[in-house]
């Protein structure tokens, strides 16, 4: 057998080792890593400011922080023109770069400005992986949890399983990345990837350039991974250098006798143009086995597929057409960068002339802001998630394509297979791109901090109230749901709801209304209570809302057939008790509005007894299930969460 001492290390590794600071390498256990950036977006943002806030450290400790606003763009009332404001003082205050609103999503303007590969970049929104395009360890997190990394502290994963995808071939003309992370979902479904890191390594590595690595990690989220990466390569050094930022890269692949836990190849040169269909992102046919599907509408961006590369394909496709008569066409260029560069070489013009919609830098219709579809309307989106709902209209048709799927059904009226447009030009990234960073906004230095004025807005309310973990959980079930819920289930965002993100006794109204209006009423007036749930509960976001709202409702405890990752964290932070049935069988045994007592949860946690028994009162059945807590998040549960806890240790 070989020494594990000697054996070659993958990427992931490599650049855990050299960040890890509390835990060992082994799998499955916790492990603290030191984090050197991290990002914000102004959804999750104003919570974990004032999370931040909360905890007393007056400057970040990291080595570049950077505030986004890119989600909450339209400004139908004061709330979100106020925590800009909000974000914006923190931001000058506290020692964060604070990227303005028009300057583009967050993760298309951190690739393009900050990214670095080697580095550890956490950030409040679950794409954060976006960052692997360009070989960095790049994961989403709850809000709280960047708030802690801000102030200098580790970042807690379980140490990941490492799966390689290994590429060989070359993507076929009109084949795009979108392609290759929907064929992975195709094989390893939305929960395939929890506790794992996809590395992605090959021959076929070498044909794809940074954009398009990072539609790949950037959709890994939609796996329920960790995180995903590719290494960083000559390709990387001349995006780097495009970028007028070579200094930073270094070279960075796994060692050729790496070990991997899970191994699978995908032949580039085989793939077909596919599309995840309604309402899920691992629903995945080809084009051709859906055939012309007449649609409605059609919307180009987010941070999965808003890069030059893909808006200089869109621009191709459309010169000199029209967009069909039965469709609206939107597009939103992801960075200020790219619109520039749009701008400046005329694809805009062309895109204008075709009759596309040309929306601002931001997430805009990928989050339900603006551009909902009509009833039952069938829209092409080159966005990384279809749940239902989330486009704003609850029977909205989502189906997720590639850009040149997009651009070209939106010619013709019918989901278009693009590899009818003839030849490909060969697109290819600029030697330069335009580089003025003008809207983003330094921090003023550390002696001046005293002067920044922190502007707080009426919709800014505080932290809901946290307590001790009980030793005796005595109350009713409030809700009963199946499997693969989603944050968009939970806690729904859309124009109308996100705007209340900084307010969490308002925004708990809308909690889970997507699944049943009267929720949030029952659960009040039932003062305590439980959510019973079936498999990769929490699927999606990485939002906080969606155990923040849960919380100030009076949910003590979510029990489910498993849990996603970062949703689980999230209810830990919040002080939530995540419990999973050791038998799923034993999810039949509750119903909404059973009495279940969970007796001893305190003294359970403490002494680290894992199993705990629930009693259903209303049925007389004894439920055993799990409660997996390490020593850290023990005492994050028995404090009443993240804040409190890291309160505490402050003292
Ligand atoms: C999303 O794509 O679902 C979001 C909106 O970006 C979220 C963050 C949020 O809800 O604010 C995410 O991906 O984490
Ligand atoms: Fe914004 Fe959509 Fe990307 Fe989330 S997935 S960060 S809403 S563009």
């Amino acid at each position: 057998m070989e020494n594990n001492k000697t054996k070659g290390l993958t990427l992931t590794e490599k650049i855990i080792k050299n960040h890890i600071v509390d835990g060992e390498m082994i799998k499955g256990t916790e492990i603290g890593l030191r984090i050197d950036q991290t990002l914000t977006q102004d959804a999750t943002g104003t919570m974990a400011y004032l999370e931040f806030e909360a905890m007393g450290v007056p400057r970040v400790k990291t080595e570049r922080s950077v505030a986004y606003i890119d989600h909450n763009t339209l400004q139908s009332g004061f709330e979100n023109a106020d925590d800009h404001r909000f974000i914006g003082s923190v931001a000058k205050k506290h020692g964060i770069y604070f990227s303005r609103p028009g300057n583009g999503i967050c993760h298309q303007v951190h690739l393009e400005r900050f990214g670095i590969p080697g580095k550890t970049l956490i950030g409040s929104d679950s794409h954060t992986p976006t960052g692997g395009g360009i070989g960095m360890i790049a994961i989403g997190a709850g809000g709280l949890d960047v708030a802690v990394a801000m102030g200098g502290g580790a970042y807690y994963i379980t140490m990941p399983k490492i799966v390689k995808v290994e590429l060989t071939g070359k993507l076929n003309p009109w084949v795009a990345a979108k392609d290759v992370i929907l064929e992975v979902l195709r094989r390893l479904s939305v929960k395939g990837g929890v506790g794992k890191v996809i590395e992605y390594c090959g021959e076929g590595v070498k044909s794809l350039s940074v954009p398009e690595r990072a539609t790949i990690t950037n959709m890994g989220a939609e796996l329920g991974a960790t995180t995903s990466i590719f290494p960083s390569d000559e390709i990387t050094k001349k995006f780097l250098k495009a970028q007028k930022r070579e200094e930073v890269w270094v070279e960075l692949s796994a060692d050729p006798d790496a070990e991997y836990d899970e191994e699978l190849t995908i032949n580039l040169s085989e793939l077909a143009p596919l599309a995840a269909c309604p309402h899920s992102p691992d629903n995945i046919k080809s084009v051709e086995e859906i055939g012309p599907m007449k649609i409605d509408q059609v919307c180009i961006g987010s941070c999965t597929n808003s890069s030059l590369l893909d808006m200089m394909k869109v621009a191709h496709i459309l010169k000199g057409k029209t967009v069909h008569p039965d469709v609206s066409l939107s597009i939103a260029p992801g960075s200020k960068q790219v619109l520039n560069m749009l701008a400046e070489n005329g694809a805009l013009a062309i895109m204008i002339d075709a009759g596309a919609r040309i929306l601002e830098s931001a997430c805009g219709p990928c989050i339900g802001m603006g551009q909902s579809p009509n009833s039952k309307g069938i829209s092409l989106r080159t966005f990384n998630r279809n749940f239902e709902g989330r486009s704003g209209t609850k029977d909205g048709q989502i189906y997720l394509v590639s850009p040149e799927i997009a651009a070209a059904s939106a010619l013709t009226g019918v989901l278009t297979d693009p590899r009818t447009l003839g030849e490909m030009p060969d697109f290819k990234l600029p030697e330069e791109f335009i580089i003025n960073d003008n809207m983003i906004a330094l921090p003023v230095d550390e002696k001046d901090m005293d002067s920044v004025e922190i502007l707080r807005g009426p919709n800014i309310k505080p932290f809901p109230e946290t307590a001790p973990l009980q030793e005796t959980i005595d109350c009713g079930c409030s809700l009963k749901v199946g499997d693969n819920i989603t944050t968009d289930h939970i806690m729904p965002a859309g124009a109308k709801i996100l705007p209340l993100r900084s307010n969490i006794p308002a925004i708990s109204n809308y909690c889970f209304t997507v699944c049943d209006e009267k929720f949030p009423e029952r659960a009040k007036s039932m003062g305590q209570s439980i959510i019973v749930g079936g498999v990769n509960y929490g699927q999606g976001s990485s939002r906080e809302h969606a155990a923040l709202a849960p919380l100030y409702l009076g949910v003590k405890a979510v029990l489910v057939k498993s849990f996603a990752r970062i949703h689980r964290a999230n209810l830990i932070n919040a002080g939530i008790l995540p419990l999973t049935f050791v038998s799923e069988a034993d999810y039949e045994n509750i119903a909404e509005g059973d009495n279940l007592v969970i007796e001893g949860v305190r003294e359970a946690v403490i002494n680290g007894v894992t199993e705990l028994t629930v009693v259903n009162k209303t049925n007389g059945k004894s439920i055993p299930v799990l409660c997996e807590l390490t020593g850290r998040t023990k005492d994050i549960m028995l404090a009443g969460g993240l804040l409190d806890y890291t309160r505490e240790s402050l003292k």
